[in-house]
């Protein structure tokens, strides 16, 4: 059994597939990670939940998208305006909806493979977190997620400005917006605020000054653990080190999809089919 660990797809069904082929994947015997972002801008999300649904050992995490689906389908019910989700548009008329958007809210922000004492993950993680705080952070977001409360959590799409930051104080509401938002949307930190920036996209190298990326911040616990990432598409997969590993290649802006092996620590690689690329709009938001 090998594990596999495979970064953003973004709706790009075919290019998975092909990814799928290039691994000479054993849905019997091997696993497979998604690092979430499994929908949203590529053509075919659908087809990319229910095979993903499909295969007997493939788990996901949550990612920012995932969080825009939760969204969508709840505006979708309460005959409120769609926004820019068309790409969204054949999940939430599915016949299968329903089913689909209960198993999505089962996925977790964070998966902790054991044997690698590998830590998976959208986007980022705090450095002052413990291993076991943020498998209890993660666990209390999956509580919220699976109860029927679970659209309130949802709503707060646009982050605030006082869950930019990770308070060990925060109670109910709050806790759960900054482990969300944090985990799901983190790429830089600010020197300046001492609080997360959710909106600088640029490779790093090319921020400005005042913006560390999240994993330049000293980790204060738990050192040895290695941490996989997706969601910062610009890095093209370009970290991979015994402790870190990037694996968003950028598939559905015309890169690459990644597959990590974690028995071997190398990483296969498939470019995105023509027919996926999504056309970048001028506020095009990763
Ligand atoms: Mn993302």
């Amino acid at each position: 059994m090998t594990t596999y660990v495979i970064g953003d797809v973004h709706g790009c069904y075919r290019s998975l597939l092909s990814l799928l082929e290039a691994i000479h994947y054993n849905p019997d015997e091997d696993e497979l990670l998604f690092l979430g972002d499994l929908v949203n801008k590529g053509p075919s999300s659908l087809e990319v939940l229910k095979l993903v649904r499909s295969l007997p050992k493939a788990k996901s995490v949550l990612g920012n998208h995932e969080f825009h689906l939760l969204l969508a389908y709840d505006s979708y019910h309460e005959k409120k305006s769609m926004g820019s989700s068309k790409c969204l548009q054949p999940i939430l008329e599915d016949v299968d909806s329903e089913d689909l958007i209960h198993w999505v809210r089962s996925w977790p922000l964070v998966l902790y493979e054991k044997k690698h004492h590998a830590l998976l993950f959208h986007a980022a993680v705090d450095p002052v977190w413990k291993l076991d705080d943020i498998l209890k952070y993660s666990a209390e977001v999956s509580e919220f997620l699976g109860s029927d409360h679970w659209r309130e959590l949802i709503k707060n799409k646009n982050i605030q400005q006082g869950h930019r930051v990770w308070r060990n104080d925060f109670t109910s509401m709050d806790r759960l917006y900054t482990l969300v938002n944090i985990i799901t949307r983190g790429r830089y930190w600010s020197l300046v605020d001492q609080a997360y920036d959710f909106h600088c996209i640029l490779t790093p190298g090319d921020q400005p000054i005042s913006l560390l990326p999240w994993y330049e911040l000293k980790r204060q616990h738990d050192k040895s653990l290695k941490l996989i990432f997706g969601h910062w598409a610009s890095l093209k997969g370009s970290i991979q080190t015994d402790r870190l590993v990037a694996l968003d290649g950028g598939c559905v802006w015309g890169g690459k999809l990644l597959a990590y092996n974690m028995t071997t620590n190398r990483v296969v690689s498939v470019e995105v089919l023509p027919e996926e690329v999504y056309e970048r709009k001028k506020n095009g938001n990763q």
